[in-house]
């Protein structure tokens, strides 16, 4: 196949249909997938569709400020990077080239547990990357913290807990591809557990320890180096004990539906937690951004910062860096336009007067 013309994909669903002629078959249904009828999956961008913005006229938007800010540092935009694993299944330089393209991009890059990478080949792939460490916290402790030290040894900002893994999701997708599932034999941290060779969802299972609590996230987080964010809160209760337990932020998120079906979307979620809780920690969204008005959205409904999962990981298997820098310049001028066009040139300054429930919207 000859190599993609990458300036003729102009929207983040060109990309993802360029990347699934791209994929092995067995990494799509990984990368795609989501839990048993994929109702959550689907919601995530739905919901965002399901709000209408309101612009406001003749403010002058002739100069637009994009910037944020995030953990107490100025970013100049609200896109991070989800953590995602097993990058080398889409490109063979995996987690490097898309350190690169957060480099190029000022995007903060969120490295997974899970990735084919180890955190210090991401630090000296792309130095001047941004960016945060997710941990799934392992049963064997020792492990985690040994992950926890090398992200802080290696230049990572902060570190991104992922609370809605205790058990595996029930991934349709990926049971069909049956003895076809991919499975990468190159996890730094898996390595570090003991596993060898190849990390399934069962070895996986195995590791992740499924009765974490609220009193061991506060113990990483007393212990921790590194600011924690929690990652996988969908209600304002909990937010609440993540401020208690002295977390610096949490991310709304549905584990971009690959979890639980059925469960909120991101979007309907988000609201309820910034009333309880923007104030006092930084509240970021993920789940089914792939459009600027959609991040507009997210913070006139009061989200610091969005992060982008899947289309990243088609951009990657399109293009390497090049192409995750390309899918992301186009969700930044998707978002800058938006921004003209919405009335409110400076992103901190969006507010919900900007949305309302969009008249197309089904009432049930
Ligand atoms: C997944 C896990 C590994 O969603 O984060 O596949």
């Amino acid at each position: 196949m000859s190599a993609p013309d990458l300036d003729a994909l102009v929207s983040p669903d060109e990309w993802e249909r360029a990347a699934q002629q791209a994929l092995d078959p067995a990494a799509h249904a990984y990368i795609a997938g989501g839990a048993t009828d994929e109702i959550t999956l689907a919601d995530n961008r739905a919901a965002w569709s399901r709000l209408a913005l309101r612009p406001r006229a003749l403010v002058g938007v002739g100069t637009r400020d994009a910037s944020i800010e995030l953990l107490g540092r100025r970013r100049p935009h609200p896109i991070l990077f989800a953590p995602t694993a097993y990058q080398r299944l889409a490109h063979t330089e995996g987690e490097c080239d898309t350190a690169r393209a957060a480099a190029a991009t000022g995007s903060i890059m969120c490295l997974s547990t899970l990735a084919t990478t180890s955190p210090e080949e991401v630090a000296a792939a792309a130095p001047d990357a941004p960016r945060w460490f997710q941990l799934y916290v392992f049963a064997d402790r020792g492990v985690s913290r040994e992950l926890v030290a090398r992200a802080a040894d290696n230049g990572f900002e902060a570190l991104v807990v992922t609370v809605d893994l205790t058990l595996f999701g029930v991934r349709e997708r990926e049971l069909r591809q049956g003895e076809a599932h991919p499975v990468p034999a190159d996890v730094a941290s898996a390595a570090a557990a003991g596993v060898d060779g190849a990390v399934t969802p069962a070895s996986l299972q195995a590791l992740v320890d499924p009765d974490l609590r609220w009193s061991d996230i506060e113990r990483f987080a007393a212990e921790s180096p590194l600011p924690v964010l929690v990652k996988g809160i969908l209600r304002p209760e909990d937010a609440r004990r993540a401020v208690e337990h002295g977390l610096a932020g949490l991310i709304v998120s549905n584990h971009g539906g690959r979890q639980l079906d059925t469960v909120l979307s991101g979007a309907d979620a988000l609201p309820a937690i910034v009333d309880e809780v923007g104030d006092e920690i930084d509240v970021l969204v993920d789940g089914g951004i792939r459009r600027g008005t959609d991040i507009v959205k997210a913070l006139a409904l009061g989200a610091r910062a969005v992060c982008v999962g899947r289309p990243v990981i088609y951009g990657l298997a399109v293009g390497g860096a090049a192409g995750v820098q390309r899918v992301i310049e186009i969700l930044l001028g998707e978002f800058d336009n938006a921004l003209g066009l919405s009335g409110c040139p400076v992103a901190t300054e969006l507010d919900r007067s900007f949305v309302t429930r969009a008249p197309w919207a089904a009432v049930q």
